[in-house]
């Protein structure tokens, strides 16, 4: 049930039957009430599909090849993606780093993966513990070699179901 029809049901319970008096002690919300969590409606998600490409702000390509599970299911996940320069060339050098927290929830994730890219723009990440149900926004940072600032950052919004 989505959360607007449980309301509807909600109010016509309450029109119909008067429950806002009644002695029932049972909690309107509990384990037979509340919906199961979904937030793919959630207008800050982005559709989940291998091959998603974001641009981050200075030109540098983020392209999401391969995700397993796909989509992302909770628990480990594995990502392979391909980065490349502003000029659209593999970017192969440098190192990703992969940042993931919940907006709803207000925490991060307790990891942080820094992999290498490959000399044809290829990294791989094998460790991208989405450990709860709801909307995970993932930050992808490439950063140059011997440089500490990441050069170029991206982020995914998705919904993982449970
Ligand atoms: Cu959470």
């Amino acid at each position: 049930m989505t959360r607007s029809s449980c309301c509807a049901a909600l109010v016509s319970c309450l029109v119909a039957f008067g429950c806002a008096e009644s002695t029932d002690e049972r909690p309107l919300h509990g384990p037979e009430t509340d919906p199961v969590v979904t937030c793919e409606a959630d207008p800050r998600v982005q559709p989940f599909f291998e091959g998603l490409q974001l641009r981050g702000r200075h030109a540098f390509g983020f392209v999401l090849r391969t995700a397993a599970p796909a989509p992302p299911l909770v628990g480990t996940n594995s990502w392979e993606l391909s980065i490349s320069d502003p000029s659209g060339m593999a970017f192969g050098s440098g190192r990703l780093t992969v940042r993931a927290s919940m907006p709803d929830h207000g925490h991060g994730a307790t990891w942080t993966d820094t992999s290498p890219i490959n000399e044809h723009g290829e990294v791989e990440v094998h460790e991208l513990d989405l450990f709860m149900p709801g909307v995970w926004r993932v930050t992808l940072e490439v950063t140059e070699d011997d440089v500490v600032e990441p050069t170029d950052t991206a982020t995914f919004t998705f919904c993982v179901e449970g």
